[in-house]
């Protein structure tokens, strides 16, 4: 519906490990099955600070990240009927085509359609709809919601209903979804069944909010912040305990499975830290407990238990955004936050203009931020 490029303000990584500078870019029309989305706001998520400090394998410069975002559908490529301009939506960096083998498979939520082309920055056509100062500039996790606008491919955005403010629904792109999917959708959680989550950040307190909507039994958070204790408990935690607290010949996993008589049905690593994610997997009860992996650890990082702990029946396993279908199950959680049973709004803790988007890096890095919005 739209033949203009528009020029606006977009924050660009030029390279790793230095500050986002904010530039005038162009951002090209939307070709066939692409959109064009004016973005309203975006989260920031500790996987743009990840990506930005040259962590990670895919990262790849100039780019503009951001996978967080909200906005209005402002044009449509030729052949795009799942939304409309005008349309509220949220960016989804796990796409969902309904055509694949993985989405038609019933078993997980990643699509396999436009993967390829997303971790090489570029749409699916192979080419960049960003230029500045004559280059092209790469998009990340199909999204670049660090953009006042935005293009990304119609699998991969969905419209939601637009009496939620966007400062709201952009924090469904990520962190809430990923952290409350994680509880409801892949792990099974039955009621009673006692759960620990590792890091209490923006992820680490969605899936305590999960694991409370399944009535779990103790919800035993593990933060070395202490000031996280507070959190966790606003969120359902019914247990807070810091490693560093422990007595020296006491070690979290034994402490884990002596306070759930024999460890626990389901945990969770929302830290990105591998030897966490080892705790993780040795607290959970011997013959059927499940350690799900959410946080992503840095280039080179590897996992490592005994394999008996497997043959032993404990489970490893993780997941993106949650296990969540953006598409088809976005939408309902929109509605379980207007009916109230979704807490978003206490997840804000911080807000900026786009001017001072390196400032919100900043605010993350500190233990008291849980999410900074950017007004775009
Ligand atoms: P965050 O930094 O806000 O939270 C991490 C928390 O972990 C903090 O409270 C920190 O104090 C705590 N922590 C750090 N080291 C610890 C340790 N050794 N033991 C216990 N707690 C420790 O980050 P976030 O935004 O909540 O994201 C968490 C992780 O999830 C990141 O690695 C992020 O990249 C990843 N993530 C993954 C997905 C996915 O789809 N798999 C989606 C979003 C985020
Ligand atoms: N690109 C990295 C991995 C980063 C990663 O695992 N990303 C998650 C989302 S984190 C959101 O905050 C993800 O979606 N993974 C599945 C996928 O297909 O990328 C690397 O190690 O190469
Ligand atoms: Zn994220
Ligand atoms: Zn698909």
């Amino acid at each position: 519906s739209s033949t203009k490029s528009i020029i606006c303000k977009a924050a660009i990584a030029w390279k790793a490990n230095t500050p986002l500078s904010i530039e005038q870019v162009e951002v090209l029309p939307p070709r066939a099955h692409e959109v064009r989305i004016k973005i309203a706001y975006t989260g920031i998520c500790h996987t743009d600070a990840f990506t930005l400090s040259g962590d990670d394998p895919e990262g790849d410069y100039p780019v503009i990240l951001g996978h967080e975002g909200a906005g209005i559908v402002e044009s449509i490529g030729e052949g795009v009927t799942n939304v409309k301009v005008g349309d509220s939506v949220i960016a989804l960096y796990t796409p969902e085509c309904g055509e694949c083998k993985f989405c038609k498979s019933g078993k997980t939520n990643l699509c396999g359609k436009i993967r390829a082309t997303q971790g090489r920055g570029v749409m699916p056509d192979g080419t960049s709809r960003f230029k500045c100062k004559g280059q092209d500039i790469l998009h990340f996790m199909g999204c670049s919601t660090f953009s006042q606008y935005t293009v990304v491919a119609d699998i991969s955005v969905v419209s939601v209903d637009p009496k939620v403010p966007m400062d709201r629904t952009c924090l469904l792109g990520c962190g809430i979804t990923t952290g409350y999917g994680a509880a409801t959708i892949t792990a099974k959680i039955n009621p009673g069944d006692n759960i620990a989550v590792f890091g209490a950040g923006c992820v680490g307190l969605s899936v305590i909010q999960g694991a409370a909507a399944k009535k779990a039994g103790k919800i035993i958070v593990v933060d070395i912040n202490d000031s996280k204790r507070e959190w966790a408990e606003k969120f359902g935690a019914t247990d807070f305990i810091d490693p560093l607290d422990l007595p020296k010949d006491t070690n979290i996993v034994e402490k884990l499975i002596e306070i759930t008589d024999g460890g626990c049905d389901y945990t969770f690593d929302c830290t990105g830290n591998v030897h966490v994610m080892r705790h993780a997997l040795e607290a959970c009860h011997k013959g059927w407990g499940e350690s799900i992996v959410i946080g992503v650890a840095a280039a080179g990082k590897e996992i490592a238990t005994r394999p008996f702990q497997l043959i032993t029946g404990r489970v490893w396993r993780g997941c993106a955004f949650g296990g969540v279908k953006g598409r088809s199950q976005l939408p309902g959680l929109v509605q379980d936050y207007v009916n109230g049973t979704l807490k978003v709004d206490e997840f804000i803790t911080h807000r900026r203009p786009l001017e001072e988007i390196n400032q919100a890096f900043h605010d993350m890095q500190h233990g008291k931020c849980i999410r900074c919005v950017v007004n775009m």
